[in-house]
């Protein structure tokens, strides 16, 4: 069974909810980026302080503090794992693949998870968290299309990337996602 997972895929696209899903039904650790920053701003640390402002704008925070968050979780864990949300631009993708090469524990399938930007938009303000306003969602669409979607041609040409259409309920789709891992 598929163990070492990436979800891609623009805000909103349900990537956190596929995610948790899939690691409960395969007992793999969820690691996401957009979580561990939230817990960080939340203690109010150091970092969750540096990243909050950047957050509220929708812009990405720095890589080097992402990828601190992610080499310490990876580094001593042993099983399968799903990176929802990371890596976010092709420094990210990079340092990952230098991490995993260390590590022995290679990439075996990145998802990527579709949806049209109006569906993306609504879910969003349903959502209704703090980054959750049409103006700042507007923008993290950009981002990702500026930053982010490279990494689609980037996975597709390691022939790890799986497409996965993303509208319908929550469990219509996580059917999807099995049928495509196996
Ligand atoms: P994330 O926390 O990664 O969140 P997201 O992309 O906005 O949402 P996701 O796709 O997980 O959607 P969800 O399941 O919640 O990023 C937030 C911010 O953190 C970024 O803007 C950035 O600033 C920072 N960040 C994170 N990672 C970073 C990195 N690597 N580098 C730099 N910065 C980083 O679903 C959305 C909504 O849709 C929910 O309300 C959900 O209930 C609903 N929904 C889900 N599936 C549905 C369905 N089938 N039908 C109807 N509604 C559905």
């Amino acid at each position: 069974m598929t163990q070492r997972i990436l979800f891609l895929g623009p805000p909103g696209a349900g990537k956190g909810t596929q995610a948790q899903l899939l690691c409960a039904s395969r007992g793999l650790l969820h690691l996401s980026t957009g979580d561990l920053l939230r817990g960080e701003v939340k203690a109010g640390t150091a970092l969750g302080q540096e990243a909050e402002a950047v957050m509220a704008r929708g812009e990405l925070v720095s890589d080097q503090l992402v990828l601190a968050i992610v080499r310490g979780r990876l580094s001593g864990h042993q099983g399968g794992w799903l990176l929802d949300g990371f890596p976010r631009n092709l420094t990210q993708a990079e340092a990952l693949e230098t991490l995993l090469t260390e590590l022995a524990q290679p990439i075996e399938r990145v998802v990527l998870m579709e949806l049209d930007d109006d569906l993306l938009l609504q879910r969003l303000l349903g959502r209704g968290r703090a980054d959750d306003n049409e103006a700042v969602i507007r923008h993290r669409l950009s981002v990702y299309a500026e930053q982010t979607a490279p990494l689609i041609e980037h996975y597709n040409q390691q022939g790890l990337l799986v497409a996965v259409e993303s509208s319908g309920t929550v469990e219509a789709i996580a059917e999807r996602i099995s049928a495509a891992l196996d």
